[in-house]
């Protein structure tokens, strides 16, 4: 294994986190922010039903649906690749080659600070163990800070086996443009509050294991033209090897291979 790959691995084991640095350039960076400020400030961004989390932020969701740029960004690490693979992976899916990720997104949205966000786990459950069911990522499109809503996490609590108590002492992670943020989903985390009246753009994705139920339908949804742009890795992690089938006469295999794809 090389050695940035063992050391962000040991590092989510030991800690619940790792900042992957300059993964993308500044031209790639400066794109996808443009063109995230674009969309959410359109009419076409209005949505119902905010969540707890996500009601008082600026947020794009199902990013996928929105262009290929999104989806290339995250697919385009190898180092992050082969860290998913690594946590999360399912050994038994056996109708996938081992090279070839299995996990799936379970949500893709754009987040901007404004008031803190409160600590919380993004593993829907906590618990204790060796095993990660999801890993959730943030593609940084501006610098990261304590005064503009940075990312915070409290190192070693995804082993802790409960759920986020606010006021826990917290650790921000200060991060540039083109890093990647990646954590445990387990981890109690949130962000604090951006005091300085501009924007903290990232693309905040949640990886999950194949069988965990994804935010909405995203196979069903995405636009036929992204649709015929992606890549086979893509077409699985956007879940299109494990959507459970209408019915027995559409079929019974969750877990299945690339012959399975249209
Ligand atoms: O925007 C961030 O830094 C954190 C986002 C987050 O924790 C979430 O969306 O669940
Ligand atoms: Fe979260």
């Amino acid at each position: 294994m090389k050695n940035n790959l063992r050391t962000a691995i040991n590092n989510i084991k030991n800690n619940g986190y790792y900042v992957l640095k300059n993964q993308f350039s500044k031209n790639i960076c400066k794109k996808l922010l443009i063109l995230t400020k674009e969309i959410h400030s359109s009419k076409k961004n209005q949505f119902k039903d905010k969540t707890y989390l996500m009601k008082n932020t600026d947020a794009v969701l199902n990013l996928q649906n929105k262009d290929i740029a999104y989806i290339k960004a995250l697919s385009s690490s190898k180092v992050l690749e082969e860290i998913l693979k690594f946590f999360l992976n399912d050994q038994w899916y056996r109708s996938l080659k081992p090279n070839y990720p299995n996990y799936i997104i379970r949500s893709y949205a754009a987040r901007s600070s404004i008031i803190k966000m409160p600590l919380h786990i993004d593993s829907l459950i906590p618990y204790k163990g060796n095993e990660v069911v999801g890993m959730p990522c943030s593609i940084i499109l501006e610098d990261q800070n304590l005064d503009n809503g940075c990312t915070i996490v409290k190192p070693g609590s995804h082993m802790s086996g409960v759920w986020a108590k606010q006021n826990s002492k917290i650790k921000p992670i200060i991060s540039k443009a083109g890093d990647i943020v990646i954590w445990d989903g387990r981890i109690w985390h949130g962000t604090t509050e951006n005091k300085t009246g501009n924007s903290r753009w990232a693309l905040v994705s949640n990886f999950v294991r194949w069988w965990v139920k994804q935010l909405h339908d995203i196979p069903k949804a995405l636009p036929n033209k992204i649709y015929k742009k992606l890549s086979v890795k893509e077409k699985i992690i956007l879940g299109y090897c494990s959507y459970p089938f209408k019915d027995e006469f559409e079929g019974s295999e969750m877990k299945r291979g690339i012959k399975s794809l249209k």
